[in-house]
């Protein structure tokens, strides 16, 4: 037996019963398992090794067409009954589920090796930190979770002294989409995934266990595991103030966790912690800490380049693994908005020429370490954490939701992010840019029924005596020509600013219906050429649309029938009840 924890080596055997794999390797995470798993994928096919003088350690991989993105209809959550998973999953009886996942696996491994990968999300040392096992047949997975999370050995060893840890069934299968499904069960701490080999769908320590099961586990325990990234803002007397951030997949998440301040902000740093995955306790302070469960980064690489994000481009130049990006005549990995080079090769490998369309999959990604990050912050290794002054939610709409305001209260606040609305990007399969309701960013990703979720997050109130505070921001804002009215990017640091000036109570605001929105004058915004006339129109309110908002937030709220917490729908209509004044 290769473990003294007879739940992790029953489960192994029963797992290896029923899918009748050549050979079963227990990863232990170190450098030569990693060398010889990646040895053995050149040989495949399974990675493509990238130019080696520019991009040392740097590999391509190309995933099936059919199998590109997160597939949110085919993904379930498998609670006792309907209601607990609620209207915002799709749910399917646990039994069912079981029997269906069942016949799927049954022998899906022969030729196969069977992976056993036990991961940490968190920093080994840290009681925020949770352990899972993943059991998978696909070397790719296992190549990508160990830079995912902290995999192998020690995470063992802390599975070996705990006792608990989530269970996660992976199989890549044939790839035929009609027999692909990504299934919780968070009664029991289990994830099974059939059918994919894609970011979210086959990495299951990524939004399967650290937002689906975790967001269940969090309401239990009283903590909270949210879809935000993290980051320490340093101001120039070397006081940082650390802000959380919820935005929707591919909304700028990565570049705002990577800021760099624009000139006039010389001695500001941005100090990065996460990208994508927040999960935060209130302390004996009576503050909230978080910690980045993940240790990498599963980025989107198109838009990435030296003018939106540089941290980002100087970190993927060495040991990273691209999906579905495209390559240059010279075998230098590439994507829309890389500048100065030229694809010959599209994603799926077929020659390109322009006007070919797109060269790299809209959701092609990078997954890299978080150390390898120019700003990565020490604290992301803190076992206690980094205390949060503010909590941002940020969607992606073309008109009426203004660039900043912050919320009139930490109920006000939740309504906020229960009310966020985005625009539909490529992280995900569907129509793109179609507006709908994602609030805090976790409409594909929390674990059980909305109206208990909010319910949670309200019930925070009572119970911490200085949490943060809560502010809605959109970059995304468009004039009648359709062009975007901020320049967004680095100089979101403007905003940011003055987000922890009313952190530190060191700048007035205007109290208005829908929150408290600044003053003009009190944006900084030396350097850049936004008009004044432009300024005002990010940051007015008009009444008129916005009660037609808080209708449709109301008829929102109550698609979740009596589970809806009466005190957000009072917050709502309190809100509608202002605009009409
Ligand atoms: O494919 S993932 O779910 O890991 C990425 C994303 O949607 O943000
Ligand atoms: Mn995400």
């Amino acid at each position: 037996m290769v473990t003294s924890n007879r739940d992790l080596a029953n489960w192994v055997d029963e797992v290896a019963r029923l899918t009748r794999p050549d050979r079963v390797h227990w990863c232990d995470g170190s450098e030569d398992e990693n060398r010889e798993l990646i040895s053995l994928m050149l040989g495949t096919g399974d990675l493509i090794e990238l130019n080696q003088q520019t991009h040392p350690g740097c590999y391509l991989h190309r995933s099936d067409p059919s199998d590109v993105a997160r597939v949110e209809h085919l993904t379930f959550v498998c609670t006792q009954d309907r209601d607990s998973a609620g209207p915002n999953n799709n749910w399917m009886d646990p039994g069912e589920a079981r029997d269906k996942m069942k016949d799927l696996f049954s022998a899906c491994m022969e030729g196969r090796t069977m992976y056993v990968l036990p991961y940490c999300m968190g920093p080994i040392a840290s009681p925020l930190s949770r352990c899972g096992v993943e059991i998978t047949d696909s070397p790719y997975v296992v190549a990508n979770m160990r830079m995912m999370t902290r995999m192998g050995a020690p995470a063992l060893e802390r599975i070996e002294r705990e006792g608990g840890f989530v269970k996660g069934l992976h199989s890549t299968g044939e790839l035929d989409p009609e027999r692909r499904f990504i299934v919780h069960f968070p009664d029991d701490l289990e994830i099974h995934s059939y059918g994919s080999g894609y970011g979210g769908n086959a990495l299951l320590g990524k939004k399967c266990h650290a937002l689906r099961i975790a967001s269940y586990q969090a309401r239990t325990e009283g903590w909270l595991a949210e879809h935000m990234l993290i980051v320490g803002v340093e101001n120039p007397k070397g006081e940082t103030h650390y802000i959380a951030g919820a935005f929707p997949s591919a909304c700028g998440k990565t570049n705002l966790a990577m800021l760099i301040p624009p000139e006039s902000y010389s001695g500001w740093k941005v100090w990065t912690i996460g990208d994508d995955i927040c999960w935060m306790r209130i302390g004996d302070d009576g503050r909230l800490w978080a910690i980045n469960p993940e240790a990498g980064f599963f980025g989107v690489a198109p838009g990435t380049s030296a003018k939106t994000n540089p941290n980002a481009l100087a970190m993927l130049d060495r040991d990273a693994i691209f999906t579905n990006v495209a390559v240059t005549a010279d075998n230098q990995p590439w994507w829309e908005g890389k500048d100065g080079q030229v694809p010959v090769k599209n994603w799926k490998g077929e020659d390109w020429a322009p006007g070919n369309g797109p060269a790299a999959h809209p959701n092609s990604r990078f997954t890299v370490p978080i150390a390898q990050c120019p700003s990565y912050s020490e604290q992301a290794e803190a076992p206690g954490g980094v205390p949060i002054s503010a909590i941002i939610f940020g969607g992606r709409r073309a008109s009426l939701v203004p660039l900043v305001l912050e919320s009139k209260s930490w109920r006000h606040g939740v309504l906020l992010g229960a009310s966020m609305a985005s625009e539909t990007t490529a992280a995900a399969t569907g129509a793109v840019g179609q507006v709908r309701r994602d609030p805090m960013a976790m409409k594909p990703f929390c674990g059980y029924n909305f109206g208990d979720y909010w319910r949670h997050w309200l019930s925070f109130e009572g119970k911490a005596s200085q949490l943060p505070r809560i502010f809605h921001v959109n970059w995304f804002r468009k004039n009648d020509e359709g062009r975007f009215m901020w320049p967004g990017f680095g100089e979101n640091m403007r905003v940011i600013d003055w987000i922890l000036r009313r952190c530190n109570d060191a700048v007035g605001a205007r109290e208005t219906a829908i929150g408290r929105l600044p003053d003009p004058a009190d944006l900084n915004l030396s350097g850049i050429r936004t008009s004044p006339d432009a300024l005002e129109e990010l940051l007015a309110v008009d009444a008129s649309a916005w009660r037609k908002e808080l209708e449709e937030i109301g008829r929102y709220l109550d698609q979740f029938d009596d589970r809806t917490p009466p005190a957000l729908r009072r917050e709502q209509r309190a809100v509608a009840d202002a605009l009409s004044d």
